[in-house]
């Protein structure tokens, strides 16, 4: 299959299993690809199986709100997350392909005086890093987001707010296939509609991959599939924090482009930009059960509708268009679980909880890294699976639509 400018395109043909990879992926998502992407382009590692149960990005890459931002709280993530927004200002050219790259500027609302605490200590740990980040007023944020009502209805009156001039949107499906074919392009395999059933070990030493389609053996295997974490170390025996919660979002109707920002109410819990092509892009926090499922429900939107219609009265006039559902593997420190694990070979890069999407370069680069070198990679050594015995937890306070 080619494309018009004769590239491979990005759904490759179905080929037989070898026998042997140096690296089998699980998980045709961003994080998987861009793995396969940075493993064959910075260490000419191209002897890699990326093994995907589903199609290329139709997991949580294609189910997520497509927020690239690095304002977070602690240090550990700041740095992590911005050399990720770093990255992501190049993949457009780094693929020739549009990946809709688009800086809009983002607004984190506070509706109380802790919230504008929490704002300022963000706004001073990101400043000493070198990120743009910015109390604001109410008077600023009129400005920019002009048809927002700041008192709310009167129930949650807008004191102030977190502005994080880079931040940005991206489309995400364009972000999976980019690396897909970047990674194809240099040898990686990519097997769509392939499950893996089981993980062989010989001691505590990795081997190679049951799945539906035959065994391979591999030096290297590394877990990249976000909402399926526990369904993959489950079958070594490994343990991790890690719970699934439903993270719902959904979609208005197209209208004129009218707001070029993206903004987010913690208290509230919800968040929404406008998308290239119209559509108000909402999501809120995540459900308040663990469950491994897609499933949309009609609550979600009811409750997000309301807390929206607060701030943006003109809307109870626009029609949602689709919803949809990914499975959040959260953290109790809400940040990821990344790197060597106790299995020789057997490599985590999990966790990511409702802050995956924006993680995509950084996790594949520095994951990539960490397969070539076998250590872990100085940007992921603090979200390491050992900090949960260690009692290193990271605290990531500026994660997203999860109460803290
Ligand atoms: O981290 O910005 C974020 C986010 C928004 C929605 C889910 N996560």
């Amino acid at each position: 299959l080619k494309s018009s400018h004769n590239e491979p395109r990005f759904f490759p043909e179905a080929k037989p299993l070898k026998s042997h990879y140096d690296v089998v992926i699980i998980g045709g998502g961003g994080h998987g690809m861009a793995c396969a992407y940075y493993l064959a382009k910075e260490h000419g590692i191209t002897n890699v199986a990326v093994l995907e149960q589903g199609y290329i990005g139709g997991g949580n890459t294609g189910r997520n709100t497509t927020i690239v931002r690095s304002n977070y709280l602690t240090p550990e993530g700041v740095k992590f997350y911005d050399t990720s927004l770093n990255l992501f200002e190049d993949l457009a050219d780094d693929f020739d392909l549009n990946i809709f790259y688009s800086t809009r500027g983002h607004f984190t609302l506070a509706h109380t005086d802790s919230a504008m605490r929490t704002m300022r200590w963000r706004a001073e740990v990101n400043k000493h890093h070198g990120i743009e980040s910015e109390v604001v007023d109410r008077d600023f944020i009129a400005k920019e987001v002009p048809y927002m009502d700041l008192d709310c209805a009167g129930t949650h009156p807008v004191m102030g707010a977190l502005y994080h001039a880079p931040g940005a949107v991206a489309r995400h499906d364009a972000v999976a296939w980019g690396y897909a074919r970047g990674a194809y392009n240099r040898g990686v395999e990519i097997h769509q509609k392939t499950r893996v059933t089981s993980i062989r070990t010989q001691g505590d030493k990795v081997t190679g991959v049951e799945t539906d389609r035959g065994f391979i053996s591999c030096n290297k295997v590394v877990s990249m599939v976000a909402g399926s974490t526990p369904r993959i170390t489950s079958m070594l025996g490994l343990e991790t924090p890690i719970e699934i919660f439903p993270l719902q979002a959904c979609v208005s109707e197209p209208v004129k482009p009218f707001m070029d920002t993206i903004v987010v109410s913690g208290s509230l819990h919800v968040y929404v930009s406008q998308s290239s092509r119209g559509e108000m892009v909402m999501g809120a926090s995540v459900d308040p059960s663990v469950l491994h499922s897609t499933r949309s429900s009609f609550n979600f939107v009811e409750g997000l509708t309301d807390q929206m219609i607060d701030l943006f009265p003109f809307m109870s006039r626009m029609k949602v268009m689709r919803q949809w559902a990914g499975m959040s593997d959260i953290t109790p420190d809400f940040a990821p679980i990344m790197g060597k694990t106790p299995i020789d070979g057997f490599y985590l890069d999990a966790g990511w909880g409702t802050w995956g999407f924006k993680a995509t370069p950084v996790s594949g680069k520095t994951m990539a890294w960490t397969l070539a070198n076998d250590r872990n990679h100085e940007l992921i050594e603090p979200f390491r699976l050992s900090r949960f015995t260690d009692f290193e937890l990271v605290g990531e306070k500026g994660a997203a639509s999860v109460g803290h």
